[in-house]
């Protein structure tokens, strides 16, 4: 298991990575390019730049998230060629320095999803909600408002204001597309790519929905243990696998996840891993905690487990943690929670393997 930290890259990040290197044990970071368009090629020399500026810093870029995928693509439009001929010159790119894993997404129009960025918790730190039932009755808009109001005026990744400002229109091209149609071009999609990414051995690993379940009526096909063992089967190849975000599957409590890691570690398919704890209220309503057993609703003592038992080689990076010690950036990605999320896990990981090894 390689541990890895998520950084926005030079400018776009409170986080540096002389930060992000003196936390025990992390090796890497998960990068990306902000500045290119969704759906546009991510040019040789930028992603070199990101490369060699990690590099100095004594750290390995071996993950990108997220390469996202064009909204055409998506929805199966006749421009989608040009965007997926696109994604295979920046898989090109992407495998000229090194990297080994690609993470993205196949949610229409939103990301990851939340309903407050900013709750406070009892013990004064600040985390993320998400509450199904006000989903409902708020429209679109004023939940793109809200979260634009509590991102502290930083661009949060697959929330583009640009992007979505088009919403009606990309709400009305969606009528047309259930999930069946979905995942037909989610189909298409992976067959276009994943050649290229077995020639230039980069492993795709898309990210489950976040949450994992339908929002505004759009389709979403990344929930649960059938429908992603339907499309790795699809195009059956061990390029072609998923990042295990248990925060995000994690929020519906019919997923079980360490079940899920067992059967996917299995057949060979997970390639990264997002582990974090969340607290489910009820039904529809959670909130994100610090990563350790006791704050949350998951065990993660099981989690890591799982992952140990599969003799998993793949990454892992603590995900969304919660602003502590009066620390200000984007929600989710301050330095300190998602520190000692780190080194939670890796010390759980240390435990189960020195037990094993023996005790067993
Ligand atoms: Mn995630």
């Amino acid at each position: 298991m390689k541990m890895v930290f998520r950084w926005y890259g030079e400018n776009n990040d409170p986080v540096t990575l002389e930060q992000i290197r003196q936390i025990p044990g992390v090796v890497g970071v998960v990068g990306a390019l902000f500045d290119v368009p969704v759906g546009e090629v991510w040019p040789l020399e930028k992603v070199k730049h990101l490369k060699e500026v990690v590099e100095k810093a004594g750290l390995t870029l071996e993950v990108i998230e997220s390469v996202n995928v064009h909204e055409d693509i998506k929805l199966g439009l006749p421009t989608r060629e040009r965007y997926i001929e696109n994604y295979i010159e920046t898989i090109r790119n992407l495998s000229k320095v090194g990297v080994k894993v690609i993470c993205y997404n196949f949610m229409p129009v939103f990301d990851w999803m939340r309903t407050e960025l900013n709750r406070k918790l009892p013990d004064g730190s600040e985390t993320m909600e998400y509450d199904h039932s006000l989903i409902e009755n708020i429209t679109p808009q004023e939940l793109i408002k809200r979260v634009k109001e509590g991102s502290h005026g930083l661009v949060l990744p697959g929330w583009e204001w640009d992007r979505l400002a088009k919403l009606e229109e990309t709400f009305e091209l969606y009528k047309e597309v259930d999930e069946a149609k979905l995942f037909d071009n989610f189909v298409y999609f992976l067959k276009a790519v994943i050649p290229t990414c077995e020639e230039c051995d980069v492993k795709l690993a898309i990210h489950p929905d976040d949450p994992p379940w339908s929002i505004f009526g759009l389709p979403r096909i990344v929930t649960n243990r059938e429908n992603i063992e339907r499309f790795l089967r699809a195009v059956d190849s061990p390029y072609n696998g998923i990042t295990l975000c248990m925060g995000s599957l994690g929020a519906n409590p019919d997923n079980n996840i360490p079940e899920m890691i067992r059967y996917f570690g299995k057949m060979g398919r997970i390639h990264f891993a997002h582990v974090r704890n969340l607290k489910i209220e009820n039904r529809g309503k959670f909130y994100e905690t610090a990563h350790p057993s006791f704050c949350g609703s998951h065990d993660m003592f099981e989690v890591m487990k799982a992952f140990h038992d599969i003799n998993y080689e793949g990454y892992i990076r603590p995900d969304h943690g919660r602003m502590i010690w009066g620390e200000k950036g984007r929600p989710g990605y301050g330095l300190y929670d998602r520190a000692l999320g780190a080194v939670y896990l890796l010390g759980l990981w240390e435990a189960i393997g020195k037990m094993k090894e023996r005790y067993c």
